[in-house]
């Protein structure tokens, strides 16, 4: 009778189980998995550092003090340079090569100088120096001219393209010597061997010659108001069969145009002339009816060079040519005074 009865109560309670919800089958509780060991966390690398113009020091090579647009070229550097807070350290090369290749490698060498920007004299002799501030890491900006090749050794170059306003220039001289029985045109050049000298030269002569010019001279003046006028004397010594005058700046057209008034002749009536800058002594020059056209080059660069030089330092990638904007200016607008009242230079 007792077995009967144990049974009983064992069978009960194995139904009685069977109708629990089954208890989770409990095994031993699986031992979380201790996470792999992982490598301890790489030390985060600091942020690269973003420069800002409170931090900037330019090392700038300019390249002398020869004219106004120069004289408003430095100024554009110095003055935005405060604007802007950065640390300019300004370079003057005296327009002499060596002098500029000199300055470029005192600024390599200067623990203080972090980007250099240059105005180069000429278009070469600017591997080596450029290859010394690329492995010394300090980016170079090319601005006004232009150099030779060695596009890996520059960020940007800004400027404004010299074979256009020659071009300009050239079509300008045609239409003011339209209808004339000669087209004898006399060339007064900027320092040999710069890319505006060689730039304006090749543009002029591409639109000139397409109208029957003929370029009877051309020689250097080096930008300057007293090689011009030297210049053009010794040439209308030779002969006065000349109908038109293009001074590649505005310093050597000025130059021409006191040689022209001593030799008896009128400028701008006589002897037709055009220039390029568009200075303030320009638009004094169309305004007394003296030149006839100037083709403006704006000095204005440094807020555009120093964003480049910014740009740079924080590793970004720019054109190689970032050109400035121009235009022309003629005596006979009837707006010229206003304009040359509103001009900055
Ligand atoms: O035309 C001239 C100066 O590089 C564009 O240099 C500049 C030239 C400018 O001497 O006046």
């Amino acid at each position: 009778m007792l077995k009967k009865l144990a049974f009983l109560i064992v069978l009960a309670s194995m139904i009685l189980t069977a109708c629990q919800p089954a208890a989770v089958a409990t095994e031993a509780p699986a031992v979380a998995e201790e996470p792999a060991a992982t490598e301890a966390p790489a030390a985060t690398e600091a942020p690269a550092k973003v420069w800002t113009y409170a931090d900037m020091t330019v090392g700038f090579l300019q390249t002398g003090s020869e004219g106004g647009w120069r004289a408003a070229n430095t100024a554009s550097f110095k003055e935005t340079a405060e604007q802007l807070g950065l640390t300019l350290k300004f370079y003057d090369s005296q327009n002499d090569l060596a002098k500029q290749v000199a300055g470029f490698q005192q600024f390599i060498q200067d623990p203080e100088v972090d980007v250099i920007i240059m105005s180069p004299l000429e278009t070469t002799g600017w591997e080596q120096v450029l290859k010394d501030a690329q492995a010394a890491g300090k980016p170079v900006i090319l601005s006004d001219r232009r150099i030779d090749g060695f596009e890996d050794l520059y960020v940007t170059f800004i400027g404004a393209d010299f074979v256009e306003e020659g071009r300009k220039a050239g079509t300008e001289m045609c239409k003011l010597l339209e209808g004339s029985e000669k087209k004898n045109v006399w060339e007064l050049v900027g320092n040999v061997g710069s890319a505006p000298a060689i730039d304006r030269g090749t543009g002029f002569r591409e639109t000139a010659e397409k109208c029957g010019i003929t370029v009877v001279n051309s020689q250097t003046a080096n930008w300057s108001v007293v090689e011009g006028k030297q210049v053009t004397e010794a040439w209308l010594k030779e002969s006065k069969d000349v109908q038109g005058i293009f001074g590649q700046n505005d310093e050597m057209a000025f130059g021409a145009i006191e040689a022209l008034k001593e030799a008896g002749l009128v400028p701008a009536v006589d002897v037709k002339i055009i220039s390029v800058d568009a200075t303030a002594g320009a638009f004094q020059a169309m305004l007394d009816g003296t030149l006839n056209v100037t083709v403006e080059c704006n000095p204005l660069l440094a807020p555009q060079v120093y964003e480049a030089a910014l740009a740079a330092l924080n590793g970004e990638t720019l054109p190689k040519w970032i050109p400035s904007q121009e235009s022309v200016f003629f005596m006979d607008d009837p707006n010229l005074k206003e304009i040359a009242a509103g001009r900055k230079y």
